[in-house]
């Protein structure tokens, strides 16, 4: 079987053992176990002087090749068009675009710059499978320096309705570029309809459904490729055997300790203006309000370590998480209850399931999310004998899987928390029959049958261009 390439805007750091983060990480280093072959991409070092230099290491069958950035890449490619423009567009906030050309310019050069250091390490029979948005023109910068193999591309946050995408300036150009893969991954229908939309209503092609599963066919810009939604998952049975591990351990054990008897209601996110936790912090806000036989009786806990702490949007939405919390707890907390411990530290992945396993109420309120692993990694944690409620927004990709979540929307502060109050309540046996429905759902599409979905449609796309091309 051909190798597989992985190029990706940072490559998952690397215990001898693997990758140490879970999810996405360990399903494609599987893949890669198995194929043989390479990950690609960004080291996440900045060097403020010097030129980068691609540095190799070998795991077994596996290549990890990784290469630093020169500051002024880092800022136009990484931190300037990547995540100033095309996160805020791509999650609904037009009101949070910063767009500069030069940056624009500077994400177009480094995604050319990347793919020059990756065309001497290919080899002819190479699958190649570029993620996410930091990424968006490389498969047209690999065609430019002659490569002919097959290349696919997932989006991993949402694509947005065509309306919100014409705010970026370079639209067209993007999505043209997006056109230079042979087949398109994203996480849901919803994104793949919005694509489809722009592709029709604004590049004037056109798109031809597949019969389910095969991907559908796109014609625009001059080419043919595929596309369908893939939405990602994770392993359920390993992460519902982290959380027994890790209940047994001392984070969580000090943290029952602390809360009596009181009911837990859980979140955990990077801290991100997406993740709608102001208004989260609200709706538990409203609970109280309302319900006064909440107050000490149930504790909220969000852990939300910052990430990309040097840009201006996540330093104000860490101020305005700060000032909630602290009015919040201000108002309500007793000498013996805080109501929102508000957290700032990674913890590891058997500790967030532990906890998860502990609590009753898994809150998981963004107001644009690709997927949401937390949702699924939530579920997957429960005990099937006393399972917890998962709260969901509708905005979550992960929404239009799971079916037995309470789903509200995340602008309506009320609803939000009618749901609390609905999830810290519900009996016993609609708590189990959800967590049945929704188990079942993510044992069903675990990350080795996302992976393998696209993998076995990017196989079969490329051949079609090839029996395409010799006729
Ligand atoms: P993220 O926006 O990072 O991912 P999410 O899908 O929730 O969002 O994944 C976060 C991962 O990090 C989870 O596995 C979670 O357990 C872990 N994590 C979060 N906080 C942590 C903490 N304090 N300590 C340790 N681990 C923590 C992007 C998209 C999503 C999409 C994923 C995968 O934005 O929509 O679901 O990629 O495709």
């Amino acid at each position: 079987m051909s190798r597989l390439i992985i190029v990706s805007n940072r490559v998952a750091p690397i215990s001898e053992g693997g990758p140490a983060a879970g999810g996405l990480a360990v399903g494609v280093y599987d893949a890669l176990k198995e194929t043989g072959g390479m990950w690609f991409g960004w080291s996440g070092d900045v060097l403020s002087s010097g030129q980068p230099h691609m540095q190799v290491v070998e795991r077994g069958p596996v290549t990890f090749a990784t290469i630093g950035l020169v500051r002024r890449d880092y800022d136009q490619y990484y931190r300037g068009f990547s995540n100033a423009t095309l996160w805020p567009a791509f999650h609904y906030r037009p009101d949070l675009i910063q767009y500069d050309r030069h940056d624009f310019e500077g994400y177009c050069r480094v995604n050319a710059w990347l793919a020059q250091q990756l065309v001497p390490l290919l080899q002819a029979d190479d699958v190649i499978w570029v993620h996410d948005y930091h990424l968006i023109p490389f498969a047209e910068a690999l065609r430019a320096a002659g490569v002919k193999n097959r290349i696919g591309f997932f989006l991993h946050i949402p694509f947005p309705a065509a309306q919100v995408l014409l705010s970026v300036p370079p639209h067209r150009e993007l999505v043209k570029a997006l056109c230079s893969f042979d087949l398109l991954g994203f996480q849901t229908q919803r994104d793949l309809r919005a694509f489809s939309d722009y592709i029709v209503s604004e590049a004037g092609g056109e798109v031809e459904p597949g019969l389910a599963p095969a991907p559908a066919t796109v014609r625009a810009f001059g080419r043919t490729l595929r596309a369908a939604a893939y939405p990602i998952g994770v392993y359920p049975d390993e992460v519902a055997q982290l959380a027994k591990a890790g209940t047994r351990g001392k984070p969580v054990r000090t943290m029952k300790a602390t809360l009596h008897d009181r009911k837990l209601i859980m979140s955990v996110d990077r801290l991100d203006y997406s993740k709608g936790l102001v208004e989260r912090f609200r709706a538990f806000e409203r609970l109280l309000d309302r319900s006064p036989a909440c107050r000490n009786q149930v504790s909220f806990v969000q852990i939300a370590p910052p990430t990309r702490a040097d840009m201006h949007a996540y330093q104000d939405i860490r101020l305005r998480l700060e000032a909630e919390s602290g009015r919040i707890n201000g108002r309500f907390a007793e000498l013996d209850w805080t109501p929102i411990r508000y957290i700032h530290r990674q913890y590891e992945r058997s500790v967030l399931a532990a906890l998860f396993r502990q609590s009753h109420v898994g809150y998981v309120t963004p107001l644009r999310d690709g997927m949401n692993l937390v949702a699924k990694e939530y579920v997957s944690a429960q005990d099937p004998d006393d399972p917890g409620v998962l709260v969901l927004s509708c905005f979550a990709g992960a929404a239009e899987e799971l079916s037995g979540a309470l789903i509200v929307n995340p602008i309506d502060i009320d609803g939000m928390a009618d749901a609390l109050g609905e999830a810290l309540a519900m009996p016993l046996a609609e708590r189990r029959a959800r967590y049945r429905d929704m188990i079942a759902q993510l044992r069903e599409n675990n990350v080795s049958v996302w992976r393998d979905n696209f993998m076995r449609d990017l196989r079969a796309a490329g051949e079609k261009r090839r029996t395409a091309k010799t006729r």
